[in-house]
């Protein structure tokens, strides 16, 4: 154990008296630290000792891990600082303040686990009264939303007004705390150092001088993968050490004295906004990696004997005996008491209530603020017609999509100082001394979206992120999750899969998962679609259906300026996370501009808008096959005299299935265009519910038309065959009216 240390103490006379502290623990906290280091491994023992009675259903340990946790929670502060812990921190959590009961509740999964209420593993943490943040399992996606953690609690700190509270729009719903000198604490294993996400975080800390404590417990193995395999050389302090800002620290883990004073050194360094910390702690995993592994299959005895060397469970108590801090009695004492309540907790835990089946549906989206209500249905506000010549609204009047998206965000700023924006060439100009000068336009978005909204209103809300689409989905749901709203872009939505992870496994589910303790509410535009003219493979994807088949997020796909501007202020004011979906090809399209509806005209989610109502047959589309479908339905009506109700679907999730319902009673035929590839798109959906549902009403077969199953090619010749068009839409109408 570490040398001791002599800290000069005033006592209550006032004379400096001489306290002996363990480089600034004392006895009494050495004996706090044997406390909580016992009982998180008597809670892991007890939990193996019910997994094999098969009263809990799995078991991950926290053992050989104890005295780095806690040590880290002795130098934080639970409730003030943020913690983004890993599912090895049993100890940190104890040490924070949650209890072995709760733990045990997560164990046997009840109701009233206070992490997921029986939703999640066991010790995937989160404790919200501490400021523990849910956790999943996924290996390193916390890293990112930490990192958006710290930069909220920075943002609010620098804009306090923003924390408000406002009626009518997610923030009445969203409590903001936060410290102007708050660290977020996020931890990972030796292992999950090779996600990129890791290192994606470490480049935005250390870029943005972020206040986070990176915490790596290295116990040299992930499941059976030993370190040297994950980490070039061995040592993940190496790899490292380069980045600026950083305050570095290469540890025993399992000296709680070492630990607390580096954890010291760390938080000092973040406190006087010098950055982040990396703390590398050496630890063991005594227990191999879970109940369901046995590392006996790939370490031999006496590299595990090594380890068990250095416990840091008796090495602490041989240190306090050692020290004449405790004596054996005072051990025992303390450990019977610890053994009594934990058997205390177990029996109780197994008798608590389990949650009911009726309850899976709670907390998919938010309890709170319903974003398909009459809340968010507004009449456009249109300013007084200035009629041209001829009578009809002056065509400067009529903005584009992307013109009325852009005023949209500006006004949506204006109102809501929690709203930020950020991505790939998103700013007007990084170097802001450029625009400030005059020396040049700006940018704002490679589509021109985001255009003015820096010089607006400042770097702070409107910045550039790397080039890299899981920074920018990890960091704003972190920074949703304190309360911010970030109104993130993916600059192509071909581009989106480096972001999949926190899409599908993190930013949807952490209301669900963290059963409503957590919420992340944000909007992620997305440029989307084909019909480019030589946009290729990679600029022309679609692939929504991917995003629907996600339980938590709603995915929105407007086809016209009105319906985006009123649907993206819905997207912003509501409590969930929301995928808006743009497409390229309608940004500037003359069909569907619009006038300015004025800044509070809202579109609600799920309403379906029908196109031209009609009597023989329904077609159900959106997006940029809305106005094909709409051309081919009009010649078939001049041509062939066959009445076409068009619905455009403007929200795919939720999708109103009551607007198809009533069509097709009415007409009893439909067909579902749709501009992705037809197997397994969104419409063999909407197909299989109209086939299961409306079958008694239908005098055809459902039918669908899309694009090929293939990437969109380059050449114009083969985009055309490939994407559907208003001919393949008229034939197929036709065929439908005639069946
Ligand atoms: C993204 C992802 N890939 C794989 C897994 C399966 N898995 C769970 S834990 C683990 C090893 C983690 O090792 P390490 O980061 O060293 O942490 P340790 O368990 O050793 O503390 C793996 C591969 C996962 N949970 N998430
Ligand atoms: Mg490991």
């Amino acid at each position: 154990m570490a040398t001791t240390k002599v800290d000069p103490k005033l006592n209550e006379n006032n004379i400096a008296k001489k306290v002996k502290t363990y480089q600034g623990l004392t006895s009494q906290q050495l004996i706090d630290a044997y406390r909580i280091m016992f009982t998180s491994r008597r809670v892991d023992d007890r939990e193996i000792l019910l997994k094999r009675q098969q009263k809990v259903f799995f078991q991950i340990s926290g053992a050989g891990h104890e005295a780095m946790g806690v040590a880290a929670a002795f130098a934080l502060k639970p409730a003030y600082d943020w913690f983004y812990p890993y599912y090895r921190d049993r100890a940190l959590c104890l040490a924070l303040g949650a209890t072995p009961y709760e733990m045990l509740l997560g164990a046997v999964g009840a109701a009233d686990d206070p992490s997921s209420g029986g939703r999640q593993m066991p010790s995937h943490w989160a404790y919200k009264r501490l400021n523990v943040v849910t956790q999943s399992s996924a290996t390193g996606t916390q890293i990112l939303q930490a990192v958006g953690c710290a930069e909220a609690g920075r943002y609010f700190a620098k804009h306090p007004n923003a924390a408000r509270k406002a009626e009518g729009d997610y923030r009445q719903f969203k409590d903001v705390q936060f410290q102007g000198d708050e660290i977020t604490y996020v931890s990972l294993g030796d292992g999950t150092t090779s996600e990129g996400e890791f290192w994606e975080a470490l480049n935005t800390a250390s870029n943005r001088r972020l206040p986070v404590i990176f915490c790596v417990e290295d116990n040299e193995y992930a499941i059976s993968v030993p370190v040297e395999v994950q980490t070039s050389g061995g040592n993940i302090s190496r790899l490292v050490s380069g980045f600026p800002n950083f305050h570095f620290e290469e540890i025993d883990g399992t000296d709680p004295v070492v630990a607390y004073a580096a954890f010291k050194r760390a938080a000092d360094h973040c406190h006087a906004g010098n950055g982040p910390a990396f703390v590398h702690a050496h630890v063991i995993r005594p227990y191999s990696h879970s109940l369901s592994d046995d590392e006996r299959l790939y370490r031999p005895d006496s590299e595990r004997q090594a380890d068990a060397a250095r416990d840091p469970v008796p090495r602490l108590q041989m240190f306090l005996l050692r020290e004449g801090i405790l004596d054996e009695k005072g051990i025992n004492r303390i450990e019977k008491e610890i053994e009594e309540q934990i058997q205390a907790d177990a029996d109780r835990a197994l008798e608590a209530a389990v949650p009911q089946p009726e309850t899976i549906y709670n907390y998919v989206y938010s309890p709170h603020l319903d974003p398909t209500s009459a809340a968010f249905e507004t009449r456009p506000a249109f300013a007084a017609p200035e009629t041209a010549a001829d009578g009809k609204r002056s065509a400067a009047q009529n903005k584009t999509m992307a013109d009325l998206i852009n005023t949209t965000l500006r006004d949506e700023m204006r109102r809501d100082e929690r709203v930020i924006i950020f991505g790939e060439d998103v700013a007007d100009c990084s170097r802001e001394e450029y625009v400030k000068g005059k020396l040049v336009k700006g940018k704002g978005g490679v589509f021109k979206l985001t255009a003015g909204l820096q010089i607006e209103f400042g770097s702070d809300r409107v910045f550039n992120s790397p080039l890299a689409e899981a920074n920018i989905v990890g960091r704003a749901t972190g920074m949703a999750t304190r309360g911010l709203k970030p109104v993130v872009e993916i600059q192509f939505f071909d581009y989106i899969w480096p972001a999949m992870m926190q899409l599908r496994d993190e930013l949807p589910i952490i209301r669900w998962r963290s059963n409503n303790a957590f919420s992340a509410p944000l909007v992620i535009r997305v440029a989307i679609g084909g019909y480019l003219t030589g946009g290729a493979i990679y600029h022309s994807q679609c692939g929504e259906s991917i995003f629907t088949h996600t339980p938590g997020l709603r995915v929105v796909f407007p086809s016209n300026a009105l319906d985006a501007a009123g649907l993206l202020r819905t997207a912003i004011r509501c409590d969930d996370p929301v995928l808006f979906l743009e497409h390229k090809r309608l940004y500037r399209e003359t069909y569907g501009r619009a006038p300015y509806p004025g800044p509070d005209y809202m579109v609600p989610f799920g309403k379906a808008k029908i196109v031209q109502p009609g009597t023989d047959l329904t077609v159900i589309t959106y997006g940029a096959v809305v106005p094909r479908a709409l051309q081919a339905a009009q010649k078939l009506e001049r041509e062939h005299q066959v009445s076409v109700e068009l619905i455009d679907l403007r929200c795919l999730n939720p999708f109103d299935w009551d607007a198809i319902a009533a069509s097709v009673k009415k007409t009893n035929r439909a067909l579902i265009a749709y501009e992705d590839s037809l197997s397994w798109g969104y419409g063999a959906e909407i197909a299989a519910r109209i086939a299961d549902q409306l079958f008694h009403h239908l005098d055809a077969p459902v039918k669908r038309v899309a694009a090929t199953d293939t990437f969109v090619a380059y050449q114009p010749i083969l985009e055309n065959a490939i994407l559907p068009q208003a001919s393949d839409l008229f034939r197929a109408m036709k065929e439908l009216a005639e069946f």
